[in-house]
Formats: structure tokens, C-alpha cells, sequence
């Protein structure tokens, strides 16, 4: 029976059975009860695997088909009526020719299956920030991990009303035909539809697809900002805490970041730092002028590979009750394990496929791109914002990417405009962890290539736009954790050292610290970056701080060349900042 009386949902989920033909339709409440008898049904199935309750009280495992890991951005569409509206860094088709493909694909696709209805709320239930969506979905996989990643239930009737103000996403497995798998977004009908993927990525449709994606195309419209970024609280020892937001590519480090143990030294002065969120922030203007910042979701989609006690003990904490795993090892004892969690592979274990494996052979046990799909309230650093429907002010913006030789640990840029610049150019090189080249710079401005639902053009002249609008802009920064020396060899630690990093970068939003000004922009001076119990001398600082006249001008040609395929979309306020980098390195 319905849950709801909203017409436009009851008509919507009437259109969408009639083409996919579930044999029942089962409308999702968000009771427990509910969400227990799903995962009764998965583990009868195979499709969840209970681990052991002892250690991982309320944890399941899930594995996908090996042939459905990750997201897949070949296969991912903006079809807004206009080409030219997607931009060029997005794949297009006309929405109605891919209505049509996509029909043709989904009709019949959920017979013999339960269509599951499933109602969540990206943001607090009722905040100013909430968007509602609902996903029709034929996978109990889906339900359950919706049930983790948003606020998910009943109670998203109540708020919605009788509004038609809803993302209408439609997810099925099919049958799994990486040939026929699209992930398609048609903005202007708030709808996304997903079709032969089980991945997480590709059809938890409340994070890439819609919190990013559809959100982006909202918040331009409505006068606010869907980005791909992390928010994190820094409290100092008077008590004080100030927040930040920072967007990394993937593969540098952002989960970690968000949730970094200062090093002994901070933590006995008292400093902490608290969590907000690890990938998505949506951002508003205040009334003071600021922005302010929440977290749509209220869990943790992470990477499980080299998650461990020393690399992020709040995450792996995080994971310890009522988590579900994709695509990692079960162990002879039914709990789990991946690369990089301990030093030593379990024995008699099973690998990612499920299949007998023995680490001796070289093979990886779990999946490069494995996964926890873990609560955010089970974070010990969770921050006591985290529920807070207006957000938290933002007072610093981080881009970061990972450089060799090009970008020094850290500089600030000179004004808003300047900072979008400087998240407009954003890019990381590529690592061996990935087939290819390695080193090969990839521009990934402000990582929101695969994530921006319109053209990338006017998504910097939306920035540009936010800045004029903000009487107390954030101040913008650029991180790189990764500079190495000629052997290769990072000479940054990184992970909780980066903490020295972000008090330089709250100093300076709080006009406590002075700088340097450089061709780039403020640079630290090399003694207001502590270094105690680093293992950094000052001298390794200098290097870690310079900037290479050289690099920088071949930076600029590659920056140019990026900037030329967005034709006269390109805001001349970006072209203007390019000009005076380049004047300003001769
Ligand atoms: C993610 C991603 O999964 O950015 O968060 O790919
Ligand atoms: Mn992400």
C-alpha cells in the first residue's frame, strides 16, 4: 500500500511499474523491521552475507559482479535539451532519443522482481538545505545501503507533502549488460535513471547522481553550490572551532583528511578536529554573509583498501557495527580484510570473487575499489554540527591535488575570484595505482569533472557569481601533500602532519599570521608552519614552499590549451586571471 497520497509520486511509480513490470511493489518505510526482513530475504539469496556478530555486530557483506566495480563515466550522460548545456567535458545525447533507448531497455526489466519505492531526504528532514528524492529500485542492496548513506523514510512524505518537488530516480539491474549500462541525468526533469549497474557509484542515485550532478544544476538556479568536497571542524584550545570545506581528485587523500588525528604535540595543547562529511558539502549564503556549509548524507561510501588503525583509525572505527562491505576478503572467521589493513593476508580466506585465496600467489584479495558503507554517527571524530539543519560557517576553502614538483605545500590565493581560478585549475598526476601513464597531469577542476551536471563554464561563472553575492567569502587555498624529491620520494608525511598545514591555513583566515606574497599567491613564511615532532627540518620546508618559474610557465600553456575547449563559455574573469599569472612569471 502507498505510504503516500502525493499525486505526483503515486502517478510516477504507477508509469514506471507499467514499464518495468514488477510482480509487486513494496513501498519502503525506513523501519527497522522492514530493513531486517529485506536483509533476511538477501541472505537467503546470497546477495548479503552476515559476518560475525561478535566483531562486526550488524555488518554484511556484499559482493557486485566482477564486471560492475566502479562508476562508469563513458557511460555517463547529461541530456539536457541543449548539447551546449552539457559542456565539453560531459557526454550528451538528446533526452528524448535517450528516453527512447532507455525505455526500450528498462520495459520489462523488474519482472519476477519486487520494485522497491524508497523515500530519503539529502540534507536534515525540513532544514533549509533538504532536497527530497525517491528511487525505484529492484535491488535489496540498494534499499539498505539508502537506509546508511541518507535519511531515508516515511517522514520524507510528511515533509514533501503534496509537492512535486522530488528527484525521480529509477534504478534497475537488469541484467547486469555492461553494454546496455547507462547512468543517465535529464536535469530539467529532475530525474535520473540508471540501468544494468549494481555498483554503489552508479545507483545509490542519492550521492554522485543527484547530490552533485541534478543538485548542481539546482543550485545554480537557486542561488547556492553542490560540491564535491569534504567539511571538517578544527577546534583549537580555546575552545574555538572553525570549519573548512576542501575538494581533492580522487586518490589524495580526502577521507583521510576529514577525519585527521592531529599529532601528539596539538593533541596535548587540545586541539581536535570533528568531521562533518567526507564527500559531498552543499553551501549557502547566510544571513551574516558567510557561507555556510552542510552535509547532504549521513553516511560514509569509502574506499576500503589502505584503511587501517595508522592510516585513519576513525574510519576503520567507523566500520565496526552495522556496515555493509562491497567487494572485500571474508576471512575464515566471517569478518573482513583488504590490502593494506594489516601486514599480513589472512589464511583460508576468500577473495573479493569469493573464490579460495592465497595471498602467496600475488593476486589482490579485495578489490582496488572495495568499499565500506559505514554510518557517519559511528565516526568517533563525528562532529556535534552533524545534525545541524542550518550548517556550519565555512572559513576556508581547500583545492589540493597531487603534484610532484609544480604545487608547493600550500598557498592562499589573493581574492575569491583568484581562488576560483585556482580551483578552476586544479589537476593531479596520475599514480601507478591506475593502468596508463604515470605522471600525466589530469585537470580535475575543482573535482567536479565527472560531477558537474551542466556546462563546466558556467559552473565558474556560478563561483564567480557566489563571490559577489558574499559580503565574507571564505579564503581560498591550495594544498599539495605530495611533492617529492629527485629519487621520488615524498618528502611531506602527510595524513595527521597535514594538521600544520591547516592551522597555518585558519591563522590566515582569522588575520592571526602574516605571509609572503609570491607570483601564485600568499605562501607561508617558512617559520610559521610548526614543525616540532614533524620529522620536516626548515630546509626541507623551503623546497616543499617553492615555486619553479619554469614549471609554472609550461602550467600555463597547459591551462591555456584546457581553457580553450570551453570556447565563449570561458569567463573572461578566468581568462584575465591567466594573463596576470603569465605576466606575472616573467
Ligand atoms: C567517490 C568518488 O566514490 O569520488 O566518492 O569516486
Ligand atoms: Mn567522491
Amino acid at each position: 500500500m502507498s505510504l503516500t497520497e502525493n499525486e505526483h509520486v503515486i502517478k510516477w511509480v504507477q508509469e514506471m511499474a507499467a514499464m518495468t513490470q514488477p510482480d509487486r511493489i513494496v513501498w519502503i518505510d525506513g523501519s527497522e523491521e522492514q530493513l531486517e526482513e529485506l536483509r533476511r530475504e538477501a541472505m537467503a539469496t546470497g546477495e548479503l552475507i552476515k559476518l560475525n556478530e561478535e566483531y562486526l555486530p550488524g555488518c554484511y557483506l556484499h559482493r557486485s559482479d566482477p564486471n560492475d566495480v566502479a562508476r562508469v563515466e563513458d557511460r555517463t550522460f547529461i541530456c539536457s535539451e541543449k548539447q551546449e548545456d552539457a559542456g565539453p567535458t560531459n557526454n550528451w545525447m538528446d533526452p528524448k532519443e535517450m528516453y527512447k533507448k532507455l525505455r526500450g531497455i528498462f520495459t520489462g526489466s523488474m519482472r519476477g522482481r519486487t520494485m522497491y519505492v524508497v523515500p530519503y531526504s539529502m540534507g536534515v528532514v525540513g532544514s533549509p538545505f533538504a532536497k527530497y528524492g525517491i528511487e525505484l529500485t529492484d535491488s535489496i542492496y540498494v534499499v539498505v545501503s539508502m537506509a546508511i548513506m541518507t535519511r531515508m523514510g516515511r517522514e520524507v512524505y510528511e515533509a514533501l507533502g503534496d509537492s512535486p518537488d522530488f528527484v525521480k530516480g529509477l534504478h534497475s539491474k537488469a541484467d547486469l549488460d555492461p553494454e546496455r549500462r547507462y547512468i543517465v541525468h535529464f536535469p530539467q526533469d529532475n530525474t535520473i535513471w540508471s540501468v544494468n549497474s549494481g555498483y554503489g557509484g552508479n545507483v545509490l542515485l542519492g550521492k554522485k547522481c543527484f547530490a552533485l550532478r541534478i543538485a548542481s544544476v539546482l543550485s545554480r538556479k537557486e542561488g547556492w553550490m553542490a560540491e564535491h568536497m569534504l567539511i571538517l571542524g578544527i577546534e583549537n584550545p580555546r575552545g574555538e572551532v572553525r570549519y573548512l570545506a576542501a575538494a581533492f581528485p580522487s586518490a589524495c587523500g580526502k577521507t583521510n583528511l576529514a577525519m585527521l588525528v592531529p599529532p601528539e604535540i596539538y593533541r596535548k595543547e587540545g586541539w581536535k578536529v570533528w568531521c562533518v562529511g567526507d564527500d559531498i558539502a552543499w553551501l549557502r549564503i547566510g544571513h551574516d554573509g558567510r557561507l555556510w556549509a552542510v552535509n547532504p548524507e549521513f553516511g560514509f561510501f569509502g574506499v576500503a583498501p589502505g584503511t587501517s588503525e595508522k592510516s585513519n583509525p576513525n574510519a576503520l572505527a567507523a566500520t565496526r557495527k552495522n556496515t555493509i562491505f562491497t567487494n572485500v576478503v571474508l576471512t575464515a572467521d566471517n569478518t573482513v580484510w583488504w590490502e593494506g589493513m594489516t601486514d599480513t593476508p589472512p589464511r583460508g580466506a576468500l577473495n573479493w570473487k569469493g573464490e579460495p585465496w592465497d595471498p602467496s600467489d600475488g593476486s589482490k584479495g579485495a578489490h582496488p575499489n572495495s568499499r565500506f558503507t559505514a554510518p557517519a554517527l559511528n565516526c568517533p571524530c563525528i562532529s556535534p554540527e552533524f545534525n545541524n539543519p542550518q550548517g556550519v560557517p565555512i572559513s576556508a576553502i581547500v583545492f589540493g591535488g597531487r603534484r610532484a614538483k609544480t604545487a608547493p605545500l600550500v598557498y592562499q590565493s589573493r581574492d575569491w575570484y583568484h581562488g576560483v581560478f585556482v580551483g578552476s585549475i586544479m589537476a593531479s598526476e596520475t599514480t601507478a595505482a591506475a593502468t596508463g601513464a604515470v605522471g600525466v597531469v589530469r585537470r580535475d577542476p575543482m573535482a567536479m569533472l565527472p560531477f558537474c551536471g551542466y556546462n563546466m563554464g558556467d559552473y565558474w561563472q556560478h563561483w564567480l557569481d557566489m563571490g559577489s553575492k558574499l559580503k565574507n567569502p571564505p579564503k581560498v587555498f591550495n594544498v599539495n601533500w605530495f611533492r617529492t624529491d629527485d629519487q621520488g620520494r615524498f618528502i611531506w608525511p602527510g595524513f595527521g602532519e597535514n594538521m600544520r598545514v591547516l592551522e597555518w591555513i585558519m591563522a590566515r583566515c582569522f588575520d592571526e599570521i602574516g605571509a609572503t606574497e609570491a607570483t601564485i599567491g600568499y605562501l607561508p613564511r617558512p617559520e610559521d608552519i610548526r614543525l616540532e615532532g614533524s620529522g620536516v627540518d626548515r630546509d626541507t620546508l623551503r623546497v616543499l614552499l617553492s615555486v619553479d618559474r619554469e614549471l609554472w610557465r609550461a602550467e600555463c600553456r597547459d591551462i591555456r590549451e584546457f581553457y580553450e575547449k570551453f570556447g565563449d563559455k570561458l569567463p573572461q574573469k578566468l581568462k584575465e586571471e591567466l594573463e596576470i599569472l603569465d605576466t606575472k612569471l616573467d
